[in-house]
């Protein structure tokens, strides 16, 4: 058998068959792929696939109409001085992108040219080395991606408690379960020891079958809910509040793991005292949940013997996102809930280079180390800038502003807080690049589009799924299409840039050859080096589990002195600000009664973020992303289903189109985001939807750690605009 994998001759003998996995998400879910003629004809979930076993969505089988669409962009196109676009090769708009980078450099300085990796960018493996690669070669910090607009917490909230080297418990085992706001039913995604997007139904059903107890936090009787045995159906931005007083309630009633809060914990009478006000009737009076189940929810978790709790993007962009971070890790903590020596970890790591996983602390320190922003006093981490902060950096005058963006696989315009801005700074470029297979809002804008590889015409490996697979389990894809049209992959972009610049264009194995062309494979062997598992093996190692490579947790150094800090003074100091606020609308400084509802963030089956609308079957599902509510408050506002509302947060307002939803809990709106143009009125809202981040503050309610601002549970007063049926 060839490499590429061509299996299965098909009776038509012009079709072939090839395995692959899906990049329309981070999933990875496996499939075949028939091929016909150099054009994909269908796709298919692989029925034995050891992890997946035949798992697909309905957005990953439209890749045969995204293929090959019409619309698609398959050549460059080039800004004319009356506006509109002519295509160019893709060396001519590489040459005049380069020139005017060169001319940007030398005028301004290297921290004026930014990029930004978004969703589309992040599923191929190697675009966010490559950008970052290009970012280390012209010296310049403005390395930005999404996921300083996602879940950043994440990436620093561990280092402020200590970080458990050999982590936290699997799935796979789990007794016991809390998701916070996270729904791999429709998102694919939950957090490390969460319930997964690989094959998720049959997952979560197999767990159950074992007896794992399973508690939700979500405003939303979500498709996850529904199958919990406890629904805490929180008011959105209330999750620090309820998780603070659950962990009053473990610590209460000695719930916790005495022997190993003993060994590992420095302060946990200190983390008694800051959240000793949050008593069970405060928490059930704030958060609106029934006291009795907050206590059964504490008690069912603390009496589980393996199992986490995890959260997802709903209490991310909520207000206090590092604070519910933060008390996540502390239940996970003080429960005892992580790898003990002996312990098989989950998922391989085959990816990145190998650390030890001992059953030891590695010590508190910050995360937040990178170059200054020239804003609210925020700081770059995990290598990258704050996102939040980036339209500013565009639009404010000083040393340092930034000139030219690349936005690599993103969409600006519908995704980055505060649409008005955002729009306001891709205006104000100089210099604005758009590497991306649609014409989408933010693309409109652009100075030059670059026509991307899709991802059947590119080789990648599943890097965002490594360290989330159920199974010490690897995948690699060749490219198995021709390219259609002169298209580049990401990394090309950035290195055909850095050979016109004279810039290196450094990975992790070393700097990319500028003498002869890499190809896909050779930049992925740069850019994942030293991984556990040689590239070279991966390759020859698809959907595979091994079972007998899964990494097996070691002693503690016995000279590790190393404590988890589960009080520190930042957060004690944000647990009596959040005590001290009457409700979430509070942290964003405003008058919470002149805006009732919270409207808050949720995922659709149909769409990728912005991306679904093009796409025939997808489209057939909705035009719009409905402002789900409850039918008591749609009655109380005389609303219909189909009737047109403007929704006003302290920033802004908006159009939307009501659906009913009994799911949704009272005093709230539950809406997808980056749906919507460019326009900021909304006049095609039933058939483009509307955008949701025009609602959104970047400087009211932003978390001072990662710059993070109010996403979710935003603050919001609803008004009848136009009857349906009038
Ligand atoms: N109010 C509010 N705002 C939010 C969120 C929210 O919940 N509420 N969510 C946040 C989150 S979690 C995220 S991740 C961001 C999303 O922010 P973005 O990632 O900026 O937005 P997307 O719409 O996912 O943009 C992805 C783009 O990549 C393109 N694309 C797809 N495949 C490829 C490819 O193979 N190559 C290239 N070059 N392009 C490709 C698509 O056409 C699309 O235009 O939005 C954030 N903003
Ligand atoms: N089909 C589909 N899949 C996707 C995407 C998509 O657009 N469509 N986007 C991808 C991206 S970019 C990401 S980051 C992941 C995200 O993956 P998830 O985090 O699973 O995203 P959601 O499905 O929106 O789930 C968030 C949940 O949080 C709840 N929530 C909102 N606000 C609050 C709050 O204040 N408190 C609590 N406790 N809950 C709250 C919402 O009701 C919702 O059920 O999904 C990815 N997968
Ligand atoms: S879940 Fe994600 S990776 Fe899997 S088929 Fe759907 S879009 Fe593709
Ligand atoms: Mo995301």
């Amino acid at each position: 058998m060839s490499i590429d994998e061509a299996i299965m001759p098909t009776s038509d003998s012009a079709t072939s068959t090839h395995l692959s996995f899906c990049r329309v998400c981070h999933a990875s879910c496996p499939m075949e792929v028939d091929v016909t003629l150099g054009r994909v004809t269908a796709v298919r979930g692989v029925a034995d696939d050891p992890l997946f076993a035949g798992y697909t969505c309905i957005k990953g089988r439209q890749i045969p109409e995204q293929m090959s669409h019409p619309a698609r962009i398959r050549q460059s196109l080039r800004r004319r001085a009356d506006g509109t676009f002519e295509e160019v090769s893709s060396a001519d708009a590489l040459d005049g992108i380069a020139a005017e980078l060169r001319r940007i450099i030398d005028t301004y300085g290297p921290r004026a040219v930014a990029s930004y990796t978004g969703t589309g960018g992040y599923q191929n493996s190697v675009a966010v080395p490559a950008a970052r690669a290009f970012h280390d070669g012209i010296k310049s910090s403005s390395f930005y991606t999404s996921v300083t607009i996602d879940q950043p917490a994440k990436s620093v909230a561990p280092f402020r408690t200590g970080i458990w080297e050999a982590g936290y418990h699997n799935f796979r085992d789990a007794d016991v379960l809390i998701a916070v706001g996270y729904n791999p039913m429709v998102s694919s995604y939950g957090p490390v020891g969460g319930l997964q997007g690989t094959d998720p139904f049959v997952k979560l059903r197999e767990a159950k079958a074992r007896g794992m107890k399973l508690i939700v936090i979500d405003p939303r009787r979500t498709e996850l809910a529904s199958r919990a045995d406890i629904h805490l159906a929180v008011k959105p931005g209330e999750d620090p509040t309820l998780l603070a007083g659950l962990i009053n309630i473990i610590l209460d009633e000695g719930l916790f793991d005495h022997e190993f809060c003993d060994q590992w914990v420095s302060d946990l009478d200190a983390l008694g005292k800051s959240v000793a006000p949050f008593t069970t009737d405060y928490v059930a009076q704030r958060c609106d949940v029934p006291a009795d189940q907050i206590i059964a929810a504490a008690r069912m978790f603390a009496a589980g013997t393996k199992g986490t709790c995890g959260t997802g993007t709903g209490p991310n962009m909520a207000p206090h996102p590092s604070l519910t971070e933060h008390l996540g890790i502390v239940l996970n903590t003080i429960c005892g809930r992580v790898n003990r020596e002996g312990d098989l970890l989950e998922s391989g790591l085959f990816l990145y280079p190998e650390t030890p996983k001992r059953a030891q602390v590695i010590a508190p320190r910050s995360a937040v180390t990178g170059a200054p922003a020239r804003f609210r006093n925020l700081r770059g981490y995990r290598g990258e800038m704050p996102t939040a902060t980036l339209s500013e950096e565009i639009i404010t005058p000083g040393e340092g502003r930034v000139r030219a963006l690349i936005v690599s696989g993103g969409n600006p315009v519908v995704a980055w807080p505060d649409q008005e801005l955002t729009i306001r700074a891709m205006n104000d470029l100089e210099l604005l690049v758009v590497v991306d297979h649609r014409m989408s809002a933010t693309a409109e804008f652009a100075d030059y589009v670059i026509a991307p590889t899709l991802a059947l015409e590119r080789a990648d490996v599943p890097h965002l799924m490594d360290r989330w697979f159920a199974a010490p389990y690897t995948n690699y894809t060749d490219a198995i299409l021709e390219r259609d049209g002169d298209v580049l992959n990401e990394w090309e972009v950035f290195w055909e840039l850095s050979q016109r610049l004279g810039s290196t264009l450094p990975f992790p194995g070393g700097d990319a050859p500028t003498d002869t062309r890499p190809t896909d494979h050779d930049i992925i062997e740069l850019a994942y080096a030293n991984s556990r598992m040689p590239i070279s093996e991966v390759r020859n190692n698809r959907r595979k589990i091994h079972p007998e490579k899964a990494m097996v947790v070691t002693a503690a150094d016995p000279s590790c002195t190393a404590k988890f800090t589960m009080a520190p003074d930042d957060i004690v100091e944000e647990l009596a600000v959040v005590r001290n606020e009457s409700d979430g609308a509070d942290a964003l400084g405003i008058d919470g009664t002149r805006f009732p509802f919270r409207l808050v963030s949720r995922r659709l089956k149909h769409r990728l973020n912005s991306l679904g609308n093009e796409l025939s079957v997808l489209a057939a599902k909705g035009s719009t992303n409905p402002a789900y509510m409850n039918p008591s408050d749609m009655a109380a506002y005389d609303i219909a289903d189909g009737d047109l509302i403007e929704i006003t947060s302290p920033r802004a307002s908006v159009h939307a189109v009501v659906e009913s939803a009994p799911d949704v809990r009272t005093g709230v709106i539950s809406m997808a985001h980056s749906w919507g143009g460019s326009s900021l009125t909304d006049e095609k809202v039933r058939d483009i939807g509307t955008p949701t981040s025009r609602l959104v503050s970047v400087d009211q309610g932003f978390d001072p750690l990662t710059g993070m601002v109010v996403q979710s549970a935003i603050p919001v007063a609803i008004k009848l605009l136009e009857k349906l049926n009038a």
